[in-house]
């Protein structure tokens, strides 16, 4: 049993098909200020792949979706209006149906003592569609997809099916922490309207605390697995990277797990395989290295066969992140990407996939960049600075440079100008999209208490899972650009301060810190992750 399990020759393998690449890169001199190359190549999709049998099936069918989301909350001033600035992300929908489970009093419990629980009576045939709505977002899900896999997975059938009636029970105790009283927390109790749904998402955190866990896979050798920047903009992927495989949410026990992580770098791979001859297919090095470990794992475990992927994710900030994950279809339409460039223009599904944040740290710490004074020392009204790229800052620069003392501007800062200082004196930061959708700035404003402006198309903001941007940030469209200083000078000073004060509340879920902390963006990114988890449901079949 369990032949995988003491087979490691793969991973050899896998340095084989490696290796090459990294011996190209270096004669070839990749420079690190390569990785910002931004050229766009036309996308490359591997092989299709074929026959494979799902027994996923999208649990919305069972309990309804877990959804943190309200649409009910209502954010006063904002200024834009009503637009339908929100690309950003409103996720609605709670569950449907009640689940009557006898639910463990709080405390930790352990893996064995969940073996007892009783299954859940699921509905299969129950086809009722649930939807899990914002203004774009619109799941439906009646279909329940269980096909025959193949007879190693039968025997697991029984513990799987265990793990799964136990997410059942936590999306029942989700659903109902919204009625009943608030857990103590030492720490912090998540309370306001900076949140959808504050008591769902504490009674979600803290399951995830007590249940959640993770499979990292051990395959692959650095500096393309195991590792990652932590340093710069795409400082996430080797923090993240290197958390995971830490943390005490780490199993190593995959039968245990609820999720697989799959512990690659995109930024290392541009770094050591992207192909820079102009002639030649420049995805293809790297998109074959994430088809070859996918293919690895796929071969090696039973697990990514079993669910097509679905309980399986990856993370990745750098840009080209997403066009990778095409590598593997189903590691783009099944998969939990965790992805800094959330552009649903470019497939980004946020009923699956997670927006996280793009946060640049100078020397790998927040040190010096937290903080900063309060609102009453805050002499400008707005500021930007940066690189026109992108089809959204030329259009901000042509209305604002240089045009108005309290907006100030800028492609670059002057000399000796000191761009925290800037974010500092500022009552709000704009952060428009760039090349891509993906940006540092509204972290930053988070961290030096400004009020961050959002100008973007197609973004699905970090953690909107769980967070209403709305409530601390000022979410505009490109139309509202030659409009405004009057947008911003007509929020009220009240409903300013208001924002500035939650905006410093929600700061701790962006902060990175050494080791994680509760609450911090490793355990959002985390949490993000389980309550995608927790929407679907994998199921092993039965012997026929
Ligand atoms: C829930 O369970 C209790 C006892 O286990 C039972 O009496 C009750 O009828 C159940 N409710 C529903 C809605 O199934
Ligand atoms: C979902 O089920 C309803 C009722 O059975 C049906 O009318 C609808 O077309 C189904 N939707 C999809 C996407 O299959
Ligand atoms: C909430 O707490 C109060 C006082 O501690 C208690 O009387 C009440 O029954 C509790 N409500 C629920 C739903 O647990
Ligand atoms: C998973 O499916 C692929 C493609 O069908 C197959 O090559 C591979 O052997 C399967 N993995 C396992 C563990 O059965
Ligand atoms: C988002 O994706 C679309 C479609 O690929 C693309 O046109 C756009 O440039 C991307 N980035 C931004 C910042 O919108
Ligand atoms: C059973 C159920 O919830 N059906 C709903 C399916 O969706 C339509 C509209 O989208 C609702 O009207 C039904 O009640």
């Amino acid at each position: 049993m369990g032949s995988w399990r003491n087979s490691r020759t793969s991973s050899t393998k896998l340095l084989w098909v490696i290796l090459p690449f990294m011996v190209v890169a270096v004669i070839i001199g990749v420079k690190k200020s390569n990785l910002v190359d931004r050229s766009k190549y036309n996308s490359f999709m591997g092989g299709s792949v074929n026959g494979y049998s799902s027994s996923v099936i999208k649990d919305d069918v069972a309990e309804g979706p877990v959804a943190l989301g309200r649409r009910t909350t209502v954010v006063e001033g904002g200024g834009g209006g009503d637009d339908d600035v929100a690309e950003a992300p409103v996720e609605g929908g709670l569950f449907d149906r009640s689940f009557n489970s006898s639910y463990p009093p709080l405390g930790m419990v352990r893996m064995e003592d969940e073996m007892d629980v009783e299954l859940p009576v699921v509905a299969k045939e129950d086809d009722s569609n649930v939807t899990l709505s914002g203004p774009d977002i619109f799941v439906s899900v009646n279909q329940t997809t269980v096909l025959p896999v193949g007879g190693e997975i039968n025997r697991k059938y029984t513990s799987l099916d265990k793990l799964e009636a136990r997410l059942g029970q936590v999306r029942a105790a989700i659903k109902e922490a919204e009625s009943s009283n608030r857990t103590h927390d030492p720490d912090y109790i998540p309370e306001g309207p900076m949140y959808w749904n504050a008591a769902s998402f504490h009674r979600s955190y803290l399951e995830m605390e007590k249940l959640f866990k993770v499979f990292v896979y051990e395959e692959g050798e650095p500096p393309i697995f195991h590792n990652g920047p932590c340093k710069s903009i795409y400082s996430m992927e080797g923090n993240f990277i290197y958390y995971m495989e830490t943390t005490k949410f780490r199993t190593r026990n995959p039968e245990k797990a609820h999720t697989f992580f799959l512990p690659m770098s995109t930024t290392m791979m541009v770094r050591f395989i992207f192909e820079r001859d102009p002639h030649v297919d420049h995805w293809r090095p790297m998109k074959q290295t994430v088809k070859d470990y996918v293919d690895l794992v796929g071969s090696k475990y039973p697990f990514w066969n079993r669910s097509l992927g679905a309980d399986h994710f990856a993370l990745s900030c750098h840009d080209w992140g997403p066009e990778l994950s095409k590598a593997v279809p189903y590691l783009f339409k099944n998969s939990i990407r965790a992805l800094c460039n959330a552009n649903t223009s470019e497939g980004f599904n946020p009923s699956k996939d997670v927006s996280i944040p793009e946060i640049f740290l100078p020397d790998g710490t927040t040190r010096g960049i937290l903080n900063g004074p309060s609102p009453r020392n805050r002499p400008l009204l707005a500021f930007f600075a940066g690189g026109v790229h992108g089809p959204i800052r030329p259009i901000l620069l042509e209305h604002w440079q240089d045009k108005d003392p309290d907006i100030q501007v800028h492609k670059y800062l002057p000399k000796g100008v000191s761009y925290i200082g800037m974010l500092r004196q500022s009552k709000y930061c704009i952060s428009p999209s760039g090349y891509e959708v993906a940006s540092p700035r509204m972290v930053e404003a988070l961290y030096t208490g400004c009020v961050p402006v959002l100008i973007k198309d197609h973004y699905v903001a970090p953690f909107s899972d769980v967070l209403n941007w709305k409530s601390f940030a000022v979410i505009l469209s490109v139309e509202d650009i030659p409009n405004l200083k009057n947008i911003l000078t007509g929020i009220s000073t009240r409903q300013y301060l208001r924002m500035q004060r939650r905006g410093k509340q929600v700061r701790r879920h962006f902060e990175v810190n050494y080791p994680p902390k509760r609450y911090d963006v490793f355990h959002m990114i985390l949490h993000s992750v389980w309550l995608r988890r927790l929407n679907i449901r994998i199921q092993g079949v039965a012997d026929s």
